[in-house]
């Protein structure tokens, strides 16, 4: 379960965050009263929500999930593997520092961003994408053994990052979609597929029971609701132009 979550604001900056979509410019105005239901989804779920300012020099600082993992017990800042997104990381040593004793780091040559590392319990699956390298994901697995915990890695061949196909809901239940899908690592968990136009919704986001999805995924919805999941649905058209998803704008923990 969670009790907190930080994010931070979109800044008019995110009109040139990375993007592999062909959807168009985002639009801030728009984007900022979807962050802001956001913020209000999360609120209702019961989680104190941290909102930090908006970093106008980082154009996809809104997806602040890549620059830090949090643990029950501890927190690791990351290290993007995209040379834009490096300076993110700076300052939120200090916003952890607020909630966590014990903050890890990622180092170069290691690259990682958390949008690659999905918690199953006391396992951390970790994607070798773009984003996230050999040396990043060794140094994340060892800093989890310390701290008795496990992660394993899966290679990526089109995806952005391990969390844009595949969502833990709890429970056993995985939502997987595209390459994912014949993943034999997660064969062992009840497999909820996300169909190929409806790929997007695989990333979406289960928060102390609720779950999250984003709008105009109506399959995905139906199979969620089906496994038994009261759910939440949130517009992100703006962060879908820029490849982000429900997860990518929050920390949890
Ligand atoms: C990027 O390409 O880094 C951003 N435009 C989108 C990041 C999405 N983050 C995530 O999936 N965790």
């Amino acid at each position: 379960m969670f009790s907190n979550a930080i994010v931070r604001l979109p800044s008019q900056s995110i009109i040139n965050g990375l993007s592999s979509a062909s959807l168009g410019k985002p639009d801030w105005g728009k984007a900022m009263e979807q962050h802001a239901a956001y913020v209000d989804a999360l609120k209702n779920i019961g989680l104190r929500v941290k909102v930090l300012k908006e970093d106008n020099l980082h154009p996809d600082s809104t997806f602040i999930e890549d620059v830090a993992l949090c643990t029950s017990d501890f927190a690791v800042i990351t290290n993007p593997g995209a040379e834009s997104r490096r300076g993110e990381t700076k300052g939120i040593r200090q916003v952890l520092g607020e909630f966590f004793t014990t903050i890890e780091e990622i180092i170069s040559p290691g690259t990682l961003e958390a949008g690659d590392v999905m918690m199953i319990g006391n396992h951390y699956f970790i994607g070798i994408s773009n984003r996230t390298n050999i040396s990043g994901s060794e140094q994340l697995i060892q800093i989890l053994n310390k701290h008795g915990m496990t992660g394993s890695t899966i290679s990526l061949k089109k995806m952005l990052h391990l969390k844009s196909g595949a969502s833990y809901l709890e429970n056993n239940n995985l939502l997987v979609s595209g390459e994912l899908e014949a993943c034999m690592d997660l064969e062992r968990y009840n497999r909820i597929i996300v169909e190929t136009g409806e790929s997007y919704a695989a990333n979406s986001l289960w928060i102390n029971g609720i779950v999250l999805i984003p709008a105009g995924y109506p399959e995905t919805r139906k199979k969620i609701e089906k496994a038994g999941y009261d759910t939440v649905i949130l517009d992100v058209s703006e962060f879908r132009k820029v490849d982000g998803g429900l997860s990518c704008l929050s920390l949890r923990f």
